[in-house]
């Protein structure tokens, strides 16, 4: 069904491009022209509008609602904490169709407002793909792509070793009969396993002082301290989950293997965080292409600790949740190049924030070296810069600071077409979707 309605709302997406419109106003103008009847019935509709400093003028646009017709029902108002705009204002109007939205352009085109969203009702698809709404609808975003599973991928180390293979499998069952709620099962690793991550704990801990960014740095001995991160013994997702519990509200669930790219960045939303729990192949300690638990627990854990990082996975998941496939690649790119390859700056020397340089000495030796191209980090761009996971990375990208990459992530997140907006509440763990009075 989600497949179906993304290739709908795709084809909409094609026919807005010109129109300077979103695809749930195109929906909204097709069924205008199919009916003309509709075209001039009334019909109430709700903007989001953001109103910029200069140039912007409440009562000009009430003015405009006035010229064509519309009565306004309800208006609220409140300061803005956009940078740059007086007002957010959530206006409901009774309206004929088309005048609907010639107002949408005229809005969009006065330069006037910061933002102009159109909160779906009753008419319109876009809002009706399914999407995890609670933490616990996450028991079905376990959807796994299939290269790099052992038993399917010839080049993988573990294709021939079936002992391997069995240790795989049987670790993935548990993930996969996982329900929201369970205690995380606890795993007993063997000898192999342990003496794998052995090896790559000792090999990252001479190099992070250097290259690794503070805040990694900073959590990094925490979990030294409180005696989580140590050689000799894999950390327990339970008690990784208990920590970054206590300092950011991340959680982990048990991931079978590579998720779907919808999937995992969904769990972001949710402050889930999916995790695989086994272990890379002994033969490839220091560089795996796919994720595994030395990966997720030396790689992502500390900076998922990291309050200011933590709000910019939840963004990224919260971005993605009824993303159109276009738009879901863009994300994930994204990811790719902070979350997982990402660099920044730290009085001007460059350092590595990624978890995949982070897990992986010899690429987080070459990223930093002058050997791969430095970009500085633009969403917009970075978004479409096409990447493979084979390799070490050859460009890299590199933020100011966290901060700056998440204000610049939302200023770019806000042009995206989404026909609503979403918010996550902590309390009851439930994303809200911003569509009605
Ligand atoms: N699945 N289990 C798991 N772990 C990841 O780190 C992961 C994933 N699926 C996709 C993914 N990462 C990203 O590279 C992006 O595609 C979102
Ligand atoms: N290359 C990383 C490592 O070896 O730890 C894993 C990357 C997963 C995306
Ligand atoms: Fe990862």
């Amino acid at each position: 069904v989600r497949q179906t309605k993304q290739s709908v709302l795709e084809e909409a997406r094609q026919r807005c491009n010109d129109s300077g419109l979103t695809e749930e106003e195109v929906f909204l103008a097709n069924a205008a022209a199919e009916n003309k009847d509709a075209e001039n019935a009334v019909q109430r509709a709700s903007l989001v509008l953001r109103i910029r400093e200069s140039g912007g003028s409440l009562s000009r646009i009430l003015k405009t609602v006035e010229n064509l017709k519309g009565t306004v029902v309800q208006l609220e108002s409140r300061p803005s904490k956009t940078p740059g705009c007086q007002l957010d204002i959530l206006v409901t109007l009774d309206m004929a169709r088309t005048a609907l939205l010639q107002l949408l352009r005229s809005l969009r085109q006065s330069g006037a407002l910061a933002g102009v969203t159109l909160l779906s009702e009753n008419k319109v698809d876009a809002k009706e793909a399914w999407f995890p709404r609670h933490a616990r609808d996450l028991d079905n975003c376990n959807h796994l792509m299939t290269k790099y599973e052992p038993e399917l991928d010839m080049n993988h180390p573990g294709f021939a070793d079936k002992a391997y293979r069995e240790r795989r499998k049987k670790i993935a069952e548990i993930a996969f009969s996982y329900k929201y709620g369970d205690p995380i099962p606890h795993i007993e690793y063997n000898e192999d396993e342990i003496s794998t991550w052995t090896s790559v704990f000792r090999t990252v801990v001479d190099l992070l002082p250097k290259h690794a960014c503070a805040e990694y740095n900073r959590v990094f001995q925490l979990l030294q301290d409180e005696g989580i991160f140590r050689e000799g013994a894999i950390p327990q997702l339970k008690d990784m989950s208990d920590f970054l519990q206590r300092h950011t509200g991340f959680t982990l669930r048990p991931a079978a293997g590579l998720l779907t790219a919808r999937d995992f960045l969904a769990s972001l939303a949710f402050r889930v965080f999916q995790s695989t729990q086994y272990v890379r192949h002994p033969t490839s300690p220091f560089h795996t292409p796919e994720p595994d638990c030395i990966h997720e627990l030396i790689g992502h854990m500390p900076l998922l600790a990291d309050p200011s990082f933590a709000q910019f996975s939840q963004e990224i998941g919260l971005a993605s949740l009824g993303a159109s496939d276009a738009e879901i690649e863009k994300l994930s790119t994204v990811y790719w190049f902070t979350v997982e390859f990402g660099l920044c700056k730290e009085k001007g020397v460059v350092k590595a924030y990624g978890a995949g340089l982070l897990s992986a000495y010899g690429e987080l030796l070459h990223a930093v070296s002058d050997k791969p191209e430095h970009r500085p980090f633009e969403p917009a761009s970075t978004a479409l810069q096409p990447y493979q996971d084979q390799e070490y990375q050859p460009i890299y990208y590199v933020a100011e600071s966290f901060e700056d990459a998440k204000q610049k992530f939302r200023k770019w997140v806000s042009t995206m077409s989404r026909p609503y907006e979403v918010r996550f509440n902590p309390h009851t763990q439930r994303v809200e979707v911003l569509d009605s009075v």
